[in-house]
C-alpha cells in the first residue's frame, strides 16, 4: 500500500469526497468525430429533413421524424456498440489519461455501453441505482470485486431534461442497496427510501458534446426522468468504465441483496 502513488488532482478529490467530478472536457479529436459520423450514417433517414451543409454535430442533434420503434432503436444500439469507432474511443490513450486523474493503474472494464436515449422509450430511462449493484449478482468473476469508476461521456450534448442526475455524497454511506431487476435493463433499480436521496444534493448534469463526469461505483444516479413534453431530440452518451487493480472497494451490502447472491433468488 505504501508504495502507491498519491494522486492529488481536483478530480480525485471530488471523486473521493463527493462521489462525482465536475463536468470535464475530454479531447478526443477524430475518435469522437468518427463515432458521430457513424451515428449520422445510421440515423440520417430517421431524422428531420435538413440542409446537408450543416455541421455534423448539428445533424446528430436534430429531432427524429418520429420516435424510433424498438427495432430501429435496437439496430442503432447494436451497430454502435459493436463498431470499431467505439472500440477505438474506449481504448484510446485520451480516455485512459483521464482515468489516471483518479486511478494509479486504470484498466478498461468489460461493461462499457453506448446509449441512445430517445423520448418515449421507457427502456432507456434508468431509475436510481448504483453501478456496483448492476453486476453484483453476476457469475462472471471478471466483473466482480473491482473498484470501477464510470465516465458518462456526452456525444451530442445534454441538458437537464435528457441527461443524468447524480446524488452527490451518496457513496459516503459505503453501502450497496438492494437492487431489483428491471426487464430489458438488469439490476438497475435501487430499493431506497425517500430520505436516501437528499434532494439538496441532486446534481442535474448538463454537457456539451465531448464533456463528461466521472462517478464512484456506489454513487446513486439515474436517467433524467421523462416529462410530458414531446421532444424528439436524441441524447447520445457512453458509459465508459475503468477499474484500478490496486484498489479495493469496501462496502456493506444490503442483507436481502446478499441473500439473492447466495441463494440466487
Ligand atoms: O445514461 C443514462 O441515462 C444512465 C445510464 C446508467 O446509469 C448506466 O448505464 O449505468
Ligand atoms: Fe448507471
Amino acid at each position: 500500500m505504501n508504495n502507491l502513488k498519491k494522486i492529488s488532482s481536483k478530480e480525485f478529490q471530488d471523486f473521493i469526497n463527493f462521489g462525482v467530478t465536475e463536468v470535464i472536457d475530454i479531447n478526443l479529436g477524430s475518435k469522437l468525430l468518427n463515432l458521430q459520423n457513424k451515428i449520422y450514417e445510421i440515423t440520417k433517414e430517421m431524422i428531420e429533413d435538413h440542409d446537408p451543409g450543416i455541421s455534423l454535430i448539428e445533424k446528430i442533434r436534430l429531432p427524429f421524424k418520429s420516435t424510433p420503434n424498438e427495432q430501429q432503436w435496437a439496430k442503432i444500439m447494436n451497430e454502435i456498440n459493436n463498431c470499431d469507432e467505439l472500440n477505438q474511443l474506449l481504448n484510446s490513450s485520451e480516455i485512459k489519461e483521464k482515468f489516471k486523474l483518479i486511478f494509479n493503474n486504470p484498466k478498461k472494464y468489460e461493461i462499457c455501453t453506448f446509449r441512445a436515449r430517445y423520448p418515449s422509450q421507457k427502456r432507456v430511462v434508468y431509475n436510481w441505482h448504483q453501478d456496483e449493484g448492476t453486476w453484483y449478482l453476476t457469475k462472471n468473476s471478471d466483473l466482480l470485486k473491482k473498484f470501477t469508476a464510470t465516465m458518462w461521456l456526452s456525444v451530442n450534448g445534454s441538458d437537464e431534461t435528457n441527461s443524468i442526475q447524480i446524488v452527490k455524497n451518496s457513496h459516503l454511506k459505503k453501502k450497496l442497496y438492494n437492487h431489483s431487476f428491471i426487464k430489458g435493463q438488469g439490476y438497475f433499480k435501487a430499493k431506497i427510501n425517500q430520505n436516501d436521496v437528499d434532494t439538496n444534493n441532486i446534481v442535474k448534469v448538463q454537457t456539451k458534446p465531448s464533456q463528461a463526469i466521472i462517478f464512484h461505483p456506489l454513487t446513486l444516479h439515474r436517467s433524467s426522468p421523462t416529462n410530458n413534453q414531446i421532444d424528439l431530440r436524441p441524447r447520445y452518451s457512453i458509459d465508459i468504465r475503468y477499474y484500478d487493480i490496486e484498489k479495493k472497494l469496501n462496502y456493506s451490502t444490503n442483507f436481502l441483496f446478499n441473500l439473492k447472491k447466495f441463494f440466487k433468488l
